[in-house]
């Protein structure tokens, strides 16, 4: 079989997600391209041999340029903070690498327009781009749009969506990098609130058109990190300031004029990764929330009202998406089986020719969503997203 070079940019949080998922992709799928974890990328020469003998890669780089002029290199996975993403992403999609970028795409709109343009023109060359919001690869989520798709719920009238964290709801919570504007372009509302955008969207197949919203920064100042990895750290002696929002709130139109409420905050105690989404339909209602992530709440407003109510449906049967590669039903998937259909998905659409998704354009269209609701809490009025 065809070997699909790899080069991974990033092995912190993000870059071990994705290194369990080119690991088990071809392990539990049937791949038409065998992915090779060929080369992980990062600038400290020691943490990432140590990282690339850990997770599993082949050899290392200090430098991600090198990586581009590589032949033996076909798809470049940026698992960088957003600053990074539209140079690392631009260059190696002129270089004809398919590029894999985490979410949010970009930190600005005009980068994630950038982007996309240059998907677009390596696209007319065979080269494919996605970016990552996982969740969509989520069984119950997969599931919940096939049912929307197929009227089950009828006209949507209602979304109602939280990502919910409390890592730095302590005040002397470290500084990190996702609380740098520079590094990450906002705060929970693109480090979170982006994925339930994107959520909202794939599930219901509409488009927000408008939205009115409101950030926070309770905690303006913070000790820097002495050490930090994933979400969390440990506090220096120094202090520096918060740049970004610690939470988001927005009311959004969808195209078809169903009304949304989100909420997307790193402040709500005991919630830890809680992706919670309701969605009312004239014909009935879906509900899911990710730390109870294989069910589907499902009511179905057309059965007998004597017996009608929520249905609890455990997504783990060979005929919900992705799960008949792993387990018998009732033996649970976890986080990291989203990045692995992740890369089951994008392996399958570079072999087939075929647009991943979601695609750049799609990740453009979740950033001007970001920035509509900056705008709208700086403004206090109502924003329409740009087509
Ligand atoms: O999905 C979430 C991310 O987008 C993660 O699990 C943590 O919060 C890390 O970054 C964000």
């Amino acid at each position: 079989m065809t070997n699909l070079g790899i080069g991974l940019i990033g092995y912190a949080f993000m870059g071990a997600a994705h290194s369990q998922a080119w690991r088990s992709a071809p392990r539990f799928f049937d791949l038409p391209l065998q992915p090779d974890m060929s080369v992980l990328c990062g600038r400290n020469a020691e943490a990432v041999e140590a990282a690339a003998t850990k997770l599993g890669w082949k050899e290392t780089e200090t430098d991600w340029r090198k990586l581009l002029g590589r032949d033996d290199i076909q798809l470049i996975d940026i698992c960088t903070p957003g600053d990074s993403h539209a140079e690392i992403a631009i260059a190696a999609l002129e270089a004809g690498k398919h590029v894999l970028c985490e979410k949010p795409l970009a930190n600005t709109v005009e980068e994630a327009e950038q982007m996309t343009a240059a998907a677009e023109a390596a696209k007319a060359k065979g080269v494919r781009s996605m970016v990552g919001f996982t969740y969509r690869r989520v069984p119950a989520i997969g599931l919940a749009r096939q049912l929307v798709a197929e009227g089950k719920i009828g006209t949507v009238r209602h979304v109602r969506a939280q990502y919910l964290q409390d890592w730095i709801a302590d005040p002397e919570a470290p500084l990190s990098w996702r609380l740098d504007k520079e590094k990450a372009g906002s705060g929970a509302l693109g480090d979170i609130g982006a994925h339930i955008i994107d959520l909202t969207q794939y599930i219901t197949g509409d488009n927000i058109a408008e939205v009115s919203g409101q950030l926070e920064t309770f905690v303006k100042e913070r000790p820097v990190a002495a050490e930090h990895s994933g979400l969390a750290g440990t506090a220096g002696t120094e202090r520096g300031p918060v740049t970004v929002d610690d939470a988001a709130v927005f009311l959004a139109r969808f195209g078809s004029g169903a009304l949304g409420v989100f909420e997307a905050t790193r402040f709500a105690t005991g919630r830890k990764n809680a992706i919670r989404i309701e969605i009312n339909g004239s014909l009935g209602s879906l509900a899911f929330d990710f730390e109870d992530m294989n069910l589907l709440h499902f009511y179905d407003a057309t059965e007998d009202a004597r017996t009608a109510g929520f249905r609890r449906i455990l997504a783990t049967e060979s005929a919900h998406p992705y799960v008949g590669a792993w387990w018998p039903p009732g033996h649970l998937l976890g986080y990291e089986h989203g990045f692995t259909h992740q890369a089951v998905d994008l392996v399958t659409a570079i072999a087939e020719g075929a647009d991943p998704t979601p695609s750049f354009a799609d990740g453009l269209r979740v950033q001007r969503v970001l920035a509509a609701i900056e705008a709208s809490s700086t403004s206090r009025q109502w924003q329409e997203i740009p087509e």
